[in-house]
């Protein structure tokens, strides 16, 4: 024992904060900087005077909305925190964030609620093969004892949840908490450190057991330690916390601590155990599998457009260092200088000259670097350490300008957000003319709205994207289509008939000709058809005609007034009389779509997909997802515009669904009126 550790890392940190939604990451941040002196004092969320929630956005909602970056330093060292928004619509925000730093403080706290939510992130920080400590916060109100609330929550993580601290109560009150480890009970002080204590004569057998219960989990990876409790041999100090840092770093157990972020109680040990067993660069460079030599390697973990600073790249020195002004290599092959370098403290920031491996800063100006891109000093770039796929949008709203003047100055503003933002996707729909913005679900949109308006100065108008409805027909008809005019010199002749004939769904569009003897000319019958498609852009119902045979049987022509305009109109003519003969019905997109949920609300899921016209494929147990389920299922595209609002509702926040175009079906009655009248043309 003790041979495996190999002491403490020293060097800068970088340590992400995560967990599920409102479990205290803003507050513990700030009792963490509070703590270090790096703030004067730890003010409240209420209070909207966090260094992390300080948008107009997080303060508006009470939730963090993008991650913050604050760098202290504790005990001679150098961390630096990165507080990541809990909600799932902004996790895209933490992935490239967990990719580059040393180790995850994992934020939860006693609610079955956000069990799933635990999960997630859990599952996150396996696949990154980040290490992991979960602080237990919020312990003043908990009511189960500790113990109980970690066997609730391991199934949310893979590798061993390790009890490293217990609480001290007193009357049912949590006063304090013993180390296991240490073996010293601490007295909780109000925004202060703790008063070391001896473990209370009551308290003895509790720790006892709760320290065998750890020693018998780190034992489980070491075996010099298993004889010693086999033999009942008191293992020496410094050898457990050798096997803790070792099995922390090795990822084999997630150590827990336990605290109140709120009055600052548990953030010094939780300092302590950072500083004592977070892995650092040199580790963290192997998980990236980073080259180790002179030249700089920076990883891009957030795009920040700042109101008079410009664009900066917050970034992850994980080789070499960075000077001001030097020039960086990009993954494409470009290069960018970097013009001012900053320590960051939330919206404060603090000019550097260098950067160096380890380090978290902010790297000004490089335009064409996008956050999880890889730089790099070595000519022609290094290789891409962290491939970062946003996942499929959910939710959409079409968006413009309330003043047209406004436009070009949207589009950059969205681009300049979607910088910040990988997870914004825009695109513009030719069919209905619209802006259409796609992202993560309804608040996150909410937020980008709400920057274009206040952080850009642009007011806008959204609404739901419109849905792209189709028209079909049911019957067969034959018409004849003449357009025949007099005016002056040249004549206008075109005389045509067609047949007019459904096809089977999804079989688009298709022209024939039986025209025999020439009685339409070949050029013509190409403009019969030019006029044919031209009419079905705009059907009877107002929307693309699909899934329609036309034939030219019949007609006329003269050898002077006949054109290719002429029987253009003569064949929308006959389009425009004979479709309205063919009982026209609207078509609208149905989607198969697959959504994810946790199985306790599986039945809930099942429900709300007939109210919203689907129909259920089926469901089954999620592979490789242990307590969720995929439901699949049938839905009109119109029914999903915003089901994942009810769906998130309904999983405290963690459903989420794909959806993919399966076929398109007749659409009759109400909902056909109202999508006719939508379009501004009622039957
Ligand atoms: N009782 C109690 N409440 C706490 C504690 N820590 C935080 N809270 C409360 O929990 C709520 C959420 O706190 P935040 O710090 O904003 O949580 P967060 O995890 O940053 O939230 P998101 O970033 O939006 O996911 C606030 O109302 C806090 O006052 C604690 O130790 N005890
Ligand atoms: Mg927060």
């Amino acid at each position: 024992m003790g041979t495996r550790a190999g002491g403490r890392r020293t060097g800068p940190k970088c340590i992400a904060i995560v967990g599920p939604f409102a479990s205290g990451k803003t507050t513990l941040l700030e009792a963490i900087l509070a703590r270090t002196g790096s703030i004067p004092r730890q003010n409240p969320v209420s209070s909207g005077n966090t260094v992390s929630d300080y948008s107009p956005e997080a303060r508006a909602h009470a939730m963090s909305v993008e991650a913050t970056v604050a760098t202290t330093e504790f005990m001679g060292e150098q961390i630096t925190f990165v507080d990541c928004p809990g909600s799932i619509e902004f996790s895209f925000e933490a992935e490239p964030v967990l990719a580059a730093c040393d180790l995850a403080v994992v934020v939860a706290e006693a609610d079955e609620k956000k069990i799933p939510a635990l999960q997630l992130i859990m599952r996150k920080l396996d696949d990154l093969g980040v290490p992991r400590i979960l602080f237990l916060n919020k312990v003043d109100k908990a009511i189960a004892g500790v113990r109980d609330t970690l066997k609730m929550l391991q199934p949310a993580s893979s590798v061993p949840l390790l009890l490293r601290q217990i609480p001290l109560r007193k009357d049912g009150v949590v006063i304090g908490s013993i180390d296991l480890a240490l073996e010293r009970a601490y007295i909780y002080r109000e925004y202060a450190e703790s008063e070391v204590a001896e473990i209370p004569g009551d308290d003895k057998a509790r720790e006892l057991e709760a320290r065998f219960s750890m020693l018998e989990t780190l034992a489980d990876h070491d075996d010099q330690l298993m004889e010693q409790l086999l033999e009942e041999i008191e293992p020496p100090k410094d050898a457990v916390f050798d096997d803790l840092a070792a099995d922390l770093r090795d990822g084999a157990v997630t150590p827990v601590l336990i605290g109140t972020a709120e009055k600052g109680n548990g953030v010094l040990r939780l300092l302590k155990a950072i500083r004592h067993d977070a892995p650092d660069i040199e580790a963290t460079r192997k998980r990236l599998g980073a080259p180790d030599g002179a030249a700089t390697v920076a990883q891009v973990m957030k795009t920040i457009h700042t109101p008079h600073g410009g664009k900066l790249s917050v970034s992850r020195i994980l080789s070499g260092q960075v000077v001001d002004g030097s020039e960086l290599w990009l993954p494409g092959g470009d290069t960018a200088k970097v013009s001012g370098i900053y320590r960051m403290l939330g919206k404060d920031q603090v000019k550097l000259t260098i950067a160096k491996a380890g380090d978290t800063v902010a790297l000004g100006k490089l335009d064409e670097v996008k956050t999880g891109q890889t730089l790099s000093s070595a000519k022609g770039g290094t290789k891409q350490l962290f491939e970062f796929e946003p996942p499929q949008p959910v939710f959409a709203f079409a968006l413009r300008p309330k003043e047209r003047k406004d436009e070009v100055k949207m589009s950059a503003a969205i681009q300049r957000l979607a910088e910040e933002d990988p997870s914004l996707s825009l695109r513009h729909n030719q069919d209905s003319a619209e802006t259409v913005l796609s992202g993560h679900g309804e608040m996150h949109l909410r937020v980008v709205r709400e920057r274009l308006e206040g952080k850009n100065q642009i007011p806008v108008e959204g609404h739901a994207p419109a849905v792209p409805y189709r028209e079909t027909i049911r019957k067969s008809a034959q018409q004849r289509g003449r357009h025949k005019k007099q005016s002056g010199g040249h004549g206008q002749f075109g005389d045509v008939v067609i047949e007019i004939k459904p096809l089977p769904r999804g079989a688009g569009f298709q022209f024939t000709d039986t025209i025999t003897g020439g009685v339409v000319p070949k050029t013509y019958i190409q403009s019969v058809e030019t006029g044919v498609r031209d009419y079905l852009k705009s059907g009877p119902l107002g929307f693309p005609v699909v899934d329609v045979a036309v034939n030219l049987s019949d007609g006329s022509y003269h050898a002077v007034d006949s054109s290719d305009m002429a029987f253009q109109m003569a064949a929308r003519l006959a389009m425009k009389e004979g479709m309205a003969a063919c009982s026209p019905v609207l078509l609208e997109p149905v989607m198969k779509v697959e959504i994810v949920t946790p199985s306790d609300a599986t039945s809930k899921i099942i429900a709300l997909i007939p109210q919203r016209r689907g129909q259920i494929l089926g469901y089954d147990a999620r592979p490789d997802w242990p307590g969720w389920d995929v439901v699949e299922a049938t839905m009109p595209q119109a029914e999903i515009g915003d089901l994942i609002i009810e769906l998130r509702s309904a999983t405290a926040g963690v459903a989420s669904y794909r959806a993919v175009f399966d076929h398109m079906a007749e659409l009759t009655g109400r909902l056909a009126d109202e999508a006719m009248n939508a379009n501004g043309k009622a039957a």
